[in-house]
């Protein structure tokens, strides 16, 4: 039970509730804002036991800490607890309210959100509806509050149930994907229900999650009291930026129920800034304060400066009461830029007035339940991010608009993020009471983030236009069949109409962009021709297309491509016994949610490698491909600019252990992808590749310096012998994409044996290896390879060890493993040569003993089947 007397009122409870996630507010003792986060009880609805609850949390997670539920990851358990989202459930908690808080004039409780079909109930009252998870709630409580006990109730009416109904009563089909797995959930008459409930869309299975359609409080409930006024909202706006000034102004909205004067000041960094008095008259009061930092340190995105930021606080002082939001602000300006050029129609971000080539992926919750995310996981996650030379995220639609604390770290780190709207594949409903709904949803989430310097841009949906109305003259509206029609008219009031009139009220300065993949409004890029917008390119995997395609189909920015691969053994532990292990099981076929997933990784291994002997060599066989082929694509995106101005592979991290396209695991492990995709990622790109026998040098430079250097080539046996070498002048351009050399395959190769040598090429400037590459002259299955004796000594350091590698003949892929045990290894999967020592950083709490039993290193000669 929670406690409200006026003691606690003015001082611990308050800084929690701005801990858990409002908009990063701080609000002093003269406003009440205490979470109402504790004495929390749960049951199933009809039950008669009521059970401790978490709040912020969810029904599964109640059940599970309760002993209730097994582990819904572990083996095949998840499919054992379909029963949970066709019920109800009640949350219930009591607090006491001392009589010094009824006399505020105003007392609210807010609601920052409810999983989703909520009845509250205050003292008996029904003091609120909610039907929509992203939405956020206020409601004036003030006649149901008394002294002493109140007791709060939230009623979760099963979305399942509500889902069918709707489903039932629309009267005509929405075309669903198989992403919503009606038939794993036992949804009666397998009906599609998830387009019809504003909650997350993995939530009902996707083809890398699982299905489990949470209910629950699942952001904080907050009490909220005070006199007269108070302050709703600050938003911090850039209005210009030289190198001398930026201008900004601070849009005050202020509520008060009578009028009066209140004073108003803006403080940068903890200095007053400006400060000026204002009137006040009822109802809800805007007013703009503007400001000017003198010489701004910019905003600038990783790779290419700080990511500078400003605190900015804003004040409303009234009569006693004082009430700060703040927020960190980058000045910087982002653009997203669509011109016509002799190419097509550009696609490029520009930030600070240079265009940027676009580096990073797709991101996916974290966890299938969302509220046991840990801060220091996000931290994590977007750390990975940073460190693999990204500059931007893009927050898929079938998710949930992200908590703070994501935007917060990409605006530390530099991540640029593509922020997409909450819809994808699927069709949704276009009625007025839904319509409305998002509307309302998209105002709460426009407003909440608008202050991020992060955000580059806000995205209507994913992947509906291109599902759903491939050709531009279906688009155009002529040959509709009647239903089509009012799909298309749903589509296009969604997102032609609702959502960007959000986004030009609230946030005019962001770029919308209607849909991904897209050219434009209602155009699909593959219909109205690649060099026009954005494209997702799923050839290679889907249809099963040579991975070279990868190189050919490239548009004017690249915003999903992507290719399996499964966890690493230690985190298959986590869901599954030695039994399991293997690629026909049950459990494992149960953590692999692509229909076409493991026919795919076995089409194309089998093209580039041999059969791996058994299934951890699959396993890390099948890490390699899924590098191989990802820098493969991403090294043809960039060699393609300034055509092609970004590159975002699908996806960078996991909800559940599963076999997906992630390059990082659920337990947050680096795949063999992850460590490649940052290499690729470097801002000088060394970057070989055969055309019709001609074997071209790019070099790809994301600096903003030309500067000049040498190109070194040099041909090995697997001996490490030279056999030819080769050195070119030449330079790099500044954010540009240079071949500074080209040579025939055959010229190059001097009739050696092509299995058995490989080509290292360097860019060197003033004696230091700027960039290197290698390249084989055959695919992996026909090398010959050798077996390679690895030597390897380890260096304790502060944090672990140095760890040096040799090797007598070509070891490729080199695999370093602690097996069961933490650490974590900052290269792994490279080839090593013959003659080349390499020191990799081992983050670890081993020490020296239980690190030489423990450590291992794999290389690709002993991975496949010797009959081969
Ligand atoms: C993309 C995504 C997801 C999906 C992925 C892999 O198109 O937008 O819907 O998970 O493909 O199939």
């Amino acid at each position: 039970m929670v406690s409200l007397t006026a003691s606690v009122i003015a001082m611990g409870l308050v800084g929690e509730a701005n801990a858990m996630g409002r908009v990063g507010g701080v609000i002093d003792q003269s406003i009440v804002e205490p979470s109402l986060s504790s004495g929390w009880q749960f049951r199933q609805a009809g039950s008669d036991e009521w059970l401790p609850a978490t709040v912020p949390g969810c029904n599964h997670l109640d059940l599970l800490a309760n002993k209730k539920i097994p582990d819904p990851f572990w083996r095949m358990n998840e499919a054992d607890l379909q029963w949970i989202d066709k019920e109800d459930w009640e949350y219930k908690t009591s607090f006491e309210v001392a009589p010094g808080l009824l006399k505020k004039e105003h007392i609210e409780l807010h609601f920052a959100g409810l999983d989703t079909y909520a009845e509250v109930s205050l003292n008996g009252s029904v003091i609120l509806s909610a039907d929509n998870m992203f939405r956020e709630w206020d409601v004036d409580v003030k006649n149901q509050l008394k002294a002493g006990q109140n007791e709060l109730h939230v009623f979760f009416r099963s979305p399942i149930v509500e889902g069918i109904k709707k489903h039932d009563a629309l009267g005509y089909a929405l075309r669903v994907g198989n992403n919503d797995r009606a038939e794993h959930g036992n949804v009666p008459g397998n009906k599609k229900v998830s387009v019809f409930t504003r909650k997350p869309g993995y939530h009902f299975g996707w083809d890398w999650g699982p299905r489990l359609v949470s209910s629950g409080i699942w952001r904080p409930i907050t009490l909220k009291a005070w006199d007269q006024a108070q302050l709703r909202d600050l938003r911090i706006v850039q209005n210009s930026q030289s190198e001398k000034r930026a201008s900004l102004s601070a849009f005050y909205e202020v509520e008060s129920a009578a009028e009066g004067t209140a004073d108003l000041v803006v403080r940068m960094d903890g200095n007053v800034t400006v400060e000026t008095t204002v009137k006040l008259k009822p109802g809800t009061n805007s007013y703009r304060l503007d400001f000017e930092i003198k010489n701004p340190e910019l905003w600038w995105c990783n790779g290419l400066g700080d990511p500078h930021l400003y605190q900015i606080s804003g004040t409303l002082k009234q009569g006693k009461q004082t009430f700060s939001l703040s927020h960190r602000i980058g000045i910087r300006t982002v653009e997203l830029v669509r011109e016509k050029d002799d190419m097509g129609t550009s696609f490029y971000f520009k930030v600070n007035g240079v265009p940027i080539f676009m580096k990073g992926a797709n991101y996916i919750p974290n966890d299938i339940f969302i509220t046991r995310v840990s801060d220091e996981k996000y931290r994590k996650v977007i750390q990975t991010a940073a460190d693999s030379n990204f500059n931007m995220l893009r927050v898929w639609g079938g998710g949930f608009y992200e908590n703070d604390i994501f935007y917060d770290l990409c605006d530390e780190m530099g991540i640029l993020v593509w922020q997409d709207f909450m819809f994808a594949c699927n069709l949704f409903p276009g009625d007025g009471a839904f319509l409305e709904n998002v509307r309302q949803e998209a105002i709460d989430n426009v407003k909440r983030l608008r202050n991020h310097s992060c955000i580059a841009m806000w995205c209507g949906n994913n992947e509906i236009l291109v599902s759903n109305f491939k050709e531009a003259e279906v688009v155009k509206g002529e040959n509709f069949k009647p239903q089509e029609k009012q799909l298309w008219e749903d589509y296009d009031s969604l997102f032609h109409k609702v959502l960007p009139s959000v986004v030009k009220a609230e946030d005019p300065g962001r770029f919308y962009w209607s849909s991904s993949p897209s050219a434009g409004p209602g155009l699909v890029s593959r219909t109205v021709g690649l060099e026009h917008g954005d494209e997702h390119y799923w050839g290679v995997w889907h249809q099963k297309k040579p991975y070279e395609t990868y190189s050919t189909y490239i548009a004017r920015f690249m915003s999903e491509y992507g290719f399996q691969s499964f966890p690493e053994l230690r985190t298959i532990k986590e869901f599954a016994l030695p039994e399991d292990y293997g690629l026909t099981t049950d459990v494992m076929n149960h953590h692999q949610r692509s229909p076409v997933g493991n026919k795919a990784i076995e089409h194309y291994l089998l093209q580039s490698y041999r059969q791996p002997k058994d299934f951890e060599a699959f396993l890390y066989v099948g890490q390699v491909l899924q590098a191989e082929l990802i820098k493969y694509a991403i090294e043809a995106h960039r060699r393609a600019m300034p055509f092609c101005m970004g590159t975002l592979y699908w996806q960078l991290n996991d909800c559940w252990p599963v076999a997906s396209w992630s390059s990082m695991d659920s337990s947050l492990r680096w795949k063999a992808e992850q460590y490649f995709v940052k290499k690729a990622f470097e801002p000088l790109l060394l970057s070989p590749f055969e055309k019709e026998g001609i074997l071209e040098f790019h070099l790809v430079n994301d600096a903003l310096l030309t500067r000049p250097g040498k190109l070194r080539l040099q041909l090995l046996d697997f001996d490490g012998k030279v056999l030819w070498k080769k050195s070119v002048d030449g330079e790099i351009l500044a954010n540009g994409e240079k071949t500074v050399f080209s040579i025939p395959r055959s010229e190059l190769l001097q009739g050696q044996d092509d299995q058995k040598v490989v080509l290292l090429a360097e860019w060197v400037e003033s004696d230091a290896v700027q960039a290197d590459a290698l390249f084989y002259f055959r695919r992996v299955k026909d090398l010959s390879l050798p077996k390679p004796n690895v030597d390897v000594a380890f260096a304790p350091v502060e944090d672990g060890f140095d760890i040096t590698l040799k090797t007598d003949r070509l070891a490729k892929n080199c695999y370093l493993t602690l097996g069961d045990d933490d650490g974590f290894f900052e290269d792994n999967y490279f080839d090593l040569l013959p003659g080349k020592e390499v020191a990799v950083h081992l983050k670890t709490k081993l020490d020296r003993e239980s690190l030489k039993r423990v450590f291992v290193c794999r290389t690709l000669d002993g991975a496949f089947e010797t009959k081969q």
